[in-house]
């Protein structure tokens, strides 16, 4: 059959740019008539006009079907979920035919079909005809429907495989989700250009290959003949500068219209440049996802991720792992990002078997490789935001990527081409990797990496740019490490920035689990939660790696000194005249001034006017917003910020991110004696304590429980997919034991402890001193590591439990997200309020989440109570309305069921968050390590 063979198609046109045009054009999206079959051979009778289909059902188009109902998604990462056999494929294959009928307008003649994107296999008929089939799934087709066209009524059938040989081109991490996903259309267009439009030092040159004559009005030029060059005056097209020229190609039967940006794209002793200044990708890879909908992400969607992009300082986007619906790169064009168009390719899977008969080396899947190029490359060609092309992802080494390569080059010249796969880089003009640990970068960055055994080929290599294809994998809480990236990406020019993994978490929409993942749907193969590794939870909300990532990405810097504030443009091809900047003054969280700043176009030192003083913390905070409305966010966005905690007395400037010793230290919470309360309990100021165990249970007439010594955190998934959480969970850290040595009552009352897992021989011994004074109850905790400790540990603090009703939080400290270690570069300090509902992070598979950092104190209150925590310095806080052992076993948001306490950690350490899940992990400035350890506490009524 043909759908086992190495031949990508038959009966298609060849393939051309997506234009736009005036010819007539038919849109065949909407209901169809549908029929899925568990295999692929049953007879293809439904393709003849008079075929009876009212029996079938409805199915939109574009969609997949196993979102309407019909078979189940299934998710697998690297693995095929079929025996690797190629060109083979199972005999389960299922199968979906489509019929549609249209009515013909009056006077129609001629015209092409159009498939914009169909998964993988669609066979084609017009009126009973076949017209051909077509293979690769994220690729246009087009059919010649002329000759089979006829007046009034025809009846377009099309059946859709979701298995063929194509299957083994295609292993990209992401769910198996067949259909025809993007447009039919009947179309009169036949038009192809190419246009050329480089630019060089404020002068344009633009050119075009095809039939027709061009215009650009705007630029006076009319009537311009193909391959006749002109140069101009012009603004150049950049990301951050989208200046885009009308224009159109009139020929003899449609006139189609483009959008020319002018913009060259070269390589310069080793550095990526745009117009001839360095390009730095600040980018992020997204696949086409959408909750409901999967890969047929709707228009609105498709520019809200632009926006979203825009909006978080992100320049770039990797399309991984094929090229996305054309209107993507119309949007990217119009709103300003750098593109790297990625094949639709990936044969990741046969890394599993050693690379065996991987089809990227093997001669018979030449043509179908060169098919999937041609048809990226012709599509996409008038982009002036694509500016690299990609031969694929994942698909290992061999002769067929020269083949692609070689052809890409000869048809365009302009634009690098890029593949990650073979380290030695052979095909293409710049170094790609993914993942590269932060030291391994600084080596490339210079010039100092290992050297590849080939001299010629590492000779050649050296003198390439480095990107990192992907990095940071964002999947769950994190990721961690991005400001440490970029520093490198900034210092090095040899370094052209990367690409974040991934955009957005690929959960679908699941009426009980909330969002699925892997396995959800029953798969016997399946790679779990692995393709929830985003930026934007499903529904495309912001992650608090996200906000991170905008920080990182801020295209403005400040640097504090005495009395200044100096101010870096860190654009490439604008300077800062669209930006309004101001600065805000808190003393302890309250506003105390508000000012603007002058600041020059190109930055500089900027003096600040004399400020009140204060008694408190004196926090100042500048911003630079859009000074006007930008096509992609309104007046007002707030672009960059910086934040510097000041000295009293006109004492310099401290650096920002350093704890303050001077807050919140405790008063007053000494003087008191431990009493014997009637029932025996021992009672300190405010404290009621058991005492055989020394423990709290009552503080201030509130019913609570703890604090007690904890080390475990519900594993994220860096813990989860690294050794951290099984080399954890051997050692016991999820399962503390807590020996009481003593407790001693006299002025305060000390509590010495041994904790420690069972079935070890390593401890910690804890010390709890409480105090009282006033109405002040303090706890000094002495952590004295015992043993010989070779893990670090998740987590040091204590936790606590309060009842349901304290559920609100108001704290001074990071915020207003959450906080990590090597995480929060989002945060700032200030006064902030939140319920504890509100401080949870909806991770898709629940795991730690939700600390704020550097708190100085928080008050946790109901509606008759409150509880105030201070810190000396500081602490970080969780609070949630389950445990962290809940947290821990849930998989799914809905398994996290409130109940009727409030649970509370006061960390005076984290370990950091890193990226293990898929790359390095904490970096070792971000572990924590077991070593003795005192922190303090005072708690009050309020
Ligand atoms: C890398 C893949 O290119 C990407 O598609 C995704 O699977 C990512 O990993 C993990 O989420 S490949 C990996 C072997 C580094």
């Amino acid at each position: 059959m043909d759908i086992e063979t190495f031949t990508p198609g038959s009966g298609r046109l060849a393939p051309r740019a997506a234009l736009r045009s005036d010819a007539p054009s038919l849109d065949l999206n909407g209901p169809w008539r549908f029929r899925l079959s568990p295999h692929a051979r049953v007879a293809d009778d439904f393709a003849a006009p008079g075929y009876d289909d009212s029996g079938w059902d409805e199915l939109p188009v574009p969609s997949h079907w196993p979102l309407h109902g019909h078979g189940a998604p299934a998710y697998t990462n690297v693995s095929y979920p079929f025996p690797i056999d190629p060109p083979h494929v199972p005999s389960e294959n299922p199968t979906g035919d489509y019929r549609r009928v249209f009515d013909l307008p009056e006077g129609w003649t001629g015209g092409r079909l159009r498939f914009d994107g169909v998964e993988s296999y669609a066979k084609v008929w017009l009126n009973g005809h076949e017209l051909g089939f077509t293979t690769g799934s994220r690729l246009p087709a087009e059919f010649d429907a002329g000759p089979w066209l006829r007046p009034g009524r025809n009846v377009l059938a099309v059946r859709v495989h979701q298995w063929s040989a194509a299957s083994y081109l295609e292993d990209q991490d992401m769910w198996w989700l067949p259909g025809i996903f993007r447009d039919v259309t009947l179309t009169r267009s036949a038009a192809d250009v190419f246009v050329h439009a480089s630019y060089d030092d404020g002068r344009g040159t633009l050119s075009f290959d095809g039939p027709g004559l061009l215009t650009v009005a705007e630029l006076g030029v009319t009537g311009l003949a193909p391959g006749t060059p002109v140069t101009l005056d012009v603004e150049p097209w950049t990301a951050e500068t989208p200046r885009l020229y009308d224009a159109e190609v009139r020929l003899d039967d449609e006139t189609v219209r483009l959008r020319i940006g002018f913009r060259t794209i070269s390589i310069v002793d080793g550095v990526l440049l745009a117009n001839g200044r360095p390009l730095l990708f600040k980018g992020v890879n997204r696949h086409e996802f959408h909750p409901d909908h999967g890969r047929a992400v709707p228009y609105e969607t498709m520019r809200e991720d632009v926006l979203l992009m825009k909006r978080h300082n992100v320049n770039a986007v990797r399309t991984s792992h094929y090229p996305p619906h054309p209107d993507f790169l119309d949007l990217c064009d119009e709103l300003g990002l750098w593109v790297i168009d990625e094949c639709d390719l990936e044969t990741h899977g046969f890394g599993q078997v050693g690379w065996r008969a991987n089809p990227i080396d093997d001669p018979r899947w030449e043509e179908a490789l060169l098919d999937r190029m041609r048809r990226t490359v012709e599509r996409d060609k008038n982009h002036p935001s694509v500016v690299m092309w990609s031969l694929g992802n994942e698909a290992g080494t061999g002769r067929n990527l020269a083949v692609m390569a070689a052809w890409t080059r000869e048809r365009d010249p302009s634009r690098p081409i890029h593949y990650e796969g073979d380290l030695s880089c052979p095909d293409v003009d710049v170094y790609s990797r993914m993942y590269a640990s932060h030291a391994e970068v600084e080596a490339i960055g210079r010039g100092v990496e290992e050297p590849l055994d080939d001299p010629a080929l590492d000779a050649r290599r050296r003198a390439m740019p480095f990107l990192q294809c992907e990095y940071a994998h964002a999947m769950g809480n994190g990721p961690g490490g991005l400001a440490e990236y970029q520093e490198l990406f900034e210092r090095y020019p040899r370094l052209a920035g990367g690409f974040v993994w991934e955009w957005i978490d690929h959960g679908l929409t699941h009426p009980v689990l909330g969002h699925a993942y892997g396995g959800d749907y029953g798969e016997p193969v399946h790679d779990g939660n692995f393709v929830i590794d985003g930026l934007l939870f499903p529904d495309r909300t912001p992650s608090p790696g996200l906000l991170d990532l905008k920080k990182v990405y801020e295209p403005v810097r400040f640097a504090f000194s005495a009395g200044a504030v100096s101010i870096t443009c860190l654009y490439g091809f604008r300077d800062l005249t669209g930006l309004a900047f101001s600065a805000l003054l808190e003393i302890d969280g309250e506003e105390a001034a508000a000012f603007a700043l002058e600041v020059p176009a190109g930055g500089g030192e900027v003096k600040l006017p004399d400020l009140p003083e204060g008694d408190g913390e004196r926090w100042l905070t500048v911003r630079a917003v859009l000074a006007r409305d930008e096509a992609w966010a309104p007046a007002g966005h707030e672009v960059a910020f910086g934040q510097v905690r000041l000295g009293t007395g006109g004492a310099p400037y401290h650096d920002g991110g350093a704890p303050y010793h001077d807050a919140a230290r405790p008063v007053g919470a000494e003087g008191a004696s431990v009493t014997a309360a009637p029932g025996g309990e021992l009672v300190l100021g405010g404290g009621v304590f058991d005492p055989v165990g020394g423990r709290l249970t009552r503080l201030f007439g509130i019913d609570v429980e703890g604090p007690r010594l904890e080390l475990w955190r519900a594993p994220i998934d860096n813990d989860r997919y690294s050794d951290a959480e099984r080399r954890w969970r051997r050692l016991g850290l999820h399962r503390l034991t807590h020996r009481v040595d003593a407790v001693e009552t006299g002025d305060g009352l000390v509590v010495r402890t041994r904790v420690a897992p069972a079935a070890t021989d390593v401890g910690l011994h804890v010390t709890y001193r409480w105090s009282a004074g006033g109405d002040v109850l303090g706890l000094t905790v002495d952590v004295e590591p015992d043993g010989d400790w070779t893990e670090p540990l998740p987590r040091l603090g204590v936790a606590l439990t309060l009842p349901a009703a304290f559920d609100r939080v108001t704290w001074f400290g990071r915020g207003p997200g959450e906080a990590y270690p090597d995480t929060g570069m989002a945060t700032r300090v200030g006064r902030w309020s939140a319920t504890v509902d509100e401080l949870q992070t909806p991770y898709v598979y629940p795991q730690e989440n939700g600390q704020r950092a550097d708190v100085r104190w928080a008050e946790l209150t109901g509606p008759a109570a409150g509880l105030r925590v201070a810190g000396d310095p500081v602490f970080g806080l969780t609070a949630r309305r389950w445990s962290t052992a809940d947290l821990d076993r849930a998989t799914h948001l809905p398994d996290l069921v409130p109940g009727d306490r409030v649970h509370v950690h006061l960390d005076a350490a984290q370990h950091g968050i890193g990226t293990a899940a898929c790359g390095p992990g904490t970096l070792p400035r971000y572990e924590l390590r077991p070593a003795p350890t005192t922190f303090t506490f005072t708690f009050a009524p309020i």
